[in-house]
């Protein structure tokens, strides 16, 4: 056997599902050979499984590209766990199918006009002190310039903010070490103001620049009125960072056209790809933003362009607040190292990568050494002077990430672009040390909060922005493919293939999962987007429908499992908005609401209010309904809305005539449901005992639960009284209904109650052994569960007190399970046979399992008072 397997069988697969060892490599073998897998398959796999209900370590936002949303996946398992609807529309979260999130994508119109389109980039998660906060998450939308916040207490956007004076914006969004500000660099070269310029007079009335926008760190939000742009010549600026520790206050963003070129293929000049690489080398620019932010508070420094502070060059260049330093053509990463002392800036024309000194730039600043000025009067600092050291990597370096042992190391990973490599070199001395393929074409890579003062190391995830073979064909256009790599060892071990099939997904960031505290319902009546409490709150008994003038507001909560109102007639011409409130507090209890045709949409959370405004511009009878499968009676949750012409005169249909029950037949019914509500009331009964003794309270997870079910609970005695009050008034028809509604109340009460009992059991019992535990999973997988269910009589008896049942009861029942036939003619098992009409089948139970099955036996008699 080998010795992968033999590890692997021992280690885990022996311990996880009591199989004994044998059998279990021998499957597994097995299995490697059908699926042509080698040992290094198995341990990427290892590596990467999370079992059912497993956690993953880290939580990756990475941008969803031309879908203008953001993805979340986990680390190592590369499960995509959720879609953050941003720029675009997202219907599964009702973003932008609501009043409210409408508003929020309202935000993001340009010049009046919306855009429902978003190419989205560089996401970044809010800093302090240089390390990742888990509090909000920034990114921005290069096509149209724009940037949005997400809050991380609940994955959804709150704001978005258009860039007032950049036509591109690439190099952003970046948070500065605390995150007072977030960087935001143009790309292509552009007018700042609105007006037409000719592309003659590019070099004198084009401009980029770097916008630095003042977040408020602890709301969450970008202040416009307090941001500013530093005017930079149109050398489209690229990436960018912040400086951090020894280069705090300063920003560092590159370029790739210093030589100002502006294509005309069609008029027979050479293309922008010809003219923008002419020049051996491009310009890093420099930037003071601390002393910028200062400066831009004075009027007198700044211009005001489409109502946005500008700090003109030959500001900042006077108060030595920016420089260029020259850097290999056409660059494009620039990555701050965790100490601040290193700048790394990639080559992408180039086979280097060039680590600047910021303690060299800084000097050469302070001595105020420069070899010239650029045509903007924009002091240069020599490249040579500059430059700690540069590494040859290979073809086409993009962007770096530092691993843990950045320090003693120099650790640093950069992607080839050309070469479809990740290297992993030391920056202190320009050696490389290893290299990985990747299939195909990187552009970014993910580290483990990599880019932070505080790298964690152990993983490095390649955003390929080619797939070509690696996956099913399904037509021309194939997904990205994000390749999870382990850095642990000497040598990069590639271990994942993830296809992405959500737009270009340009870059993502990593942080721990522990550092994320997203909660998990709202206060009841919440509007997300405002935090506060939404002015249509409504609670349980305060539903209504309101018309003030043309305008019929409704408002209406919902709740496992019916929406109040169920019907809500209207006008034609008239508008309506639905406020609706999820008055649920269970977790995950998430409903949605559409109406029929209206294009309306929301999704309600735990505690959120939403509102839905539309105009009822056509007759007719439109359902409306939850959207999500919320409970058995999710169908149900349903209403009508129905929308008169008031101009129009109906004339009412001839009523049919409908056989009716007899009275008797009605009493039978009545008498049926009052007793199946009685029987379940016993059973519900007995649940609140069994937790009341077991002292429920002292568990939160379980109290919740219990509280939830009460509250089903609580609303019975009302429906009773109903149903009593038309039972007295001989309206059966009606009882009937109330006493049904009681029944589903019950329903839903012991549903949540068994719940909470059988996690009251696990949290009360006596420990299991591991042993035990193994036979359970043993007892479940091989099937036992089918007919037998512990502590009830099902398809099969109940083996609680199995092993008391027969003399030597153990080895009896090890007997039984391992050789069921030769018991057939017992006569106990006889009898057993012609009450279930079902024999106790063979499973090919191994000894190992057995034994185990008989242990968790044990445990579950001396726990028998529990279940
Ligand atoms: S940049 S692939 Cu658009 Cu982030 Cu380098
Ligand atoms: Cu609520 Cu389905």
């Amino acid at each position: 056997m080998s010795s992968i397997v033999k590890k692997l069988s021992m280690v885990a697969i022996g311990t996880m599902v009591g199989v004994s060892m044998a059998s279990a490599s021998s499957e597994l073998e097995k299995v490697m050979k059908e699926r042509g897998l080698t040992q290094q398959d198995l341990l990427a796999a290892a590596k990467t499984y999370t079992p059912s209900g497993g956690r993953d370590k880290y939580i990756v936002f990475s941008s969803g590209g031309q879908s203008g949303q953001i993805m979340v996946y986990g680390v190592p398992s590369m499960r995509i766990l959720k879609y953050i609807g941003v720029f675009t529309p997202e219907p599964w979260q009702g973003w932008g199918y609501d009043d409210d999130t409408k508003k929020v994508l309202a935000q993001g119109k340009i010049r009046g006009k919306q855009i429902t389109w978003g190419d989205t980039h560089h996401p970044a998660i809010s800093e302090t002190d240089g390390k990742y906060d888990g509090k909000w998450l920034v990114i921005n939308d290069k096509a149209n310039p724009r940037i949005a916040v997400i809050d991380l207490a609940d994955f959804v956007t709150k704001q978005i903010v258009v860039n007032p004076v950049f036509k591109s914006d690439h190099g952003g969004a970046f948070f500065t070490p605390n995150s007072e500000y977030i960087l935001e660099a143009c790309q292509y070269g552009a007018p700042l103001d609105n007006n037409y310029h000719p592309m003659e007079e590019y070099k004198e009335t084009y401009r980029g620049g770097v916008t630095v926008w003042k977040f408020d760190h602890k709301h969450g939000k970008i202040l416009p009125e307090k941001s500013f742009t530093i005017e930079m010549p149109p050398y489209m600026q690229d990436l960018s960072d912040a400086g951090k520790e020894a280069s705090y206050g300063w920003g560092f963003t590159n370029s790739f056209n210093s030589e100002m070129y502006t294509g005309g293929i069609e008029k027979g000049l050479p293309p922008f790809e010809a003219g923008c690489s002419r020049n051996d080398t491009d310009y890093l620019h420099v930037y003071n933003w601390k002393k910028l932010a200062k400066l831009a508070e004075n009027p007198k420094n700044v211009k005001i362009i489409n109502g946005h502070k500008v700090v003109p060059i030959d500001v900042a260049v006077k108060n030595n607040a920016l420089f260029l330093v020259p850097e290999p053509k056409s660059p494009h990463g620039v990555d701050v190292s965790p100490d601040g002392k290193y700048i790394v800036v990639c080559g992408k024309l180039d086979t280097h990568a060039t680590v600047y000194s910021w303690d060299k730039i800084k000097k050469a600043i302070d001595h105020k050494d420069f070899v010239g000025k650029d045509p903007y009067g924009i002091p240069i600092i020599d490249m040579k002077k500059a430059a700690h050291c540069q590494a040859e990597l290979g073809l086409g370096p993009l962007h770096n990430q530092y691993g843990s042992k950045w320090k003693t190391d120099g650790e640093i990973y950069t992607s080839l672009y050309v070469d479809s490599q990740v290297v992993k070199w030391n920056y202190l001395t320009c050696k490389v040390e290893d290299r990985v393929n990747v299939n195909y074409n990187i552009g970014h890579l993910c580290g483990m909060e990599g880019k932070t003062e505080d790298p964690q190391g152990e993983y490095i995830i390649a955003l390929n922005k080619l797939a070509i073979d690696r996956f099913n064909n399904i037509g021309p256009l194939h997904p990205q493919n994000h390749q999870l790599i382990d850095i642990r060892g000497k040598k990069m071990q590639l271990l994942y293939d993830m296809p992405i099939p959500l737009g270009e997904p340009h870059q993502a960031v990593a942080i721990r999962a522990s550092k994320l505290h997203p909660h998990v319902r709202y206060k009841m009546g919440t509007n997300p987007f405002t935090g506060k409490i939404h002015k249509g709150k409504t609670l349980a008994g305060q539903e209504k429908i309101v018309r003030k003038g043309n305008h019929v507001y409704v408002y209406g909560t919902v709740v496992r499992s019916h929406i109040n109102p169920e019907h809500v007639t209207v006008n034609l011409g008239d508008t309506v908005t639905f406020y609706l409130t999820n008055l649920e507090r269970a977790e995950d209890e998430t409903h949605g609401f559409t109406v029929d045709q209206y294009n309306v949409h929301a999704s309600l959370e735990p505690g959120k209010t939403v509102a839905l405004t539309f105009k009822a511009d056509r007759e007719g009878v439109f359902p409306y309904y939850c959207t999500e499968f919320c409970s058995a009676l999710h169908l149900e949750m349903m209403g009508y809305l129905l929308v008169k012409d008031p101009s129009k005169k109906y004339v009412s249909a001839q009523k049919l005539k409908m056989a009716k029950m007899s009275p008797e037949q009605l009493k039978a019914e009545y008498d049926k449901i009052v007793a199946t509500n009685a029987a379940t009331d016993k059973v519900i009964q007995s649940v609140v005992k069994f937790l009341k003794e077991n002292h429920y309270e002292k568990y939160p997870v379980v109290k919740q639960l219990v509280e939830d079910a009460l509250d089903q609970y609580g609303k019975i005695p009302e429906q009773k009284k109903k149903a009593d009050e038309y039972f007295k008034k001989g309206d059966l028809e009606k009882a009937i209904l109330f006493e049904n509604m009681i029944w589903q109340y019950m329903v839903k009460t012991a549903d949540v109650g068994i719940r909470a009992r059988d996690l009251l059991i696990r949290k009360v019992a006596t420990p299991m052994s591991e042993a035990a535990k193994r036979g359970e999973v043993a007892f479940n997988e091989g099937g036992c569960g089918g007919c037998h269910v512990i502590g009830k009589v099902s398809s099969g008896p109940d083996l609680t007190g199995v092993l008391q049942r027969h003399e030597n009861g153990e080895k009896w029942v090890a007997e039984f399970i391992k050789n069921p036939e030769h018991k057939y003619n017992d006569p106990y098992i006889q009898s057993m046979i012609n009450y279930f009409n079902l024999r106790m089948p063979n499973q090919g139970m191994s000894d190992e399992e057995i034994k185990d099955i008989i242990e968790y036996f044990k445990w579950v008699d001396e726990n028998a008072n529990l279940f």
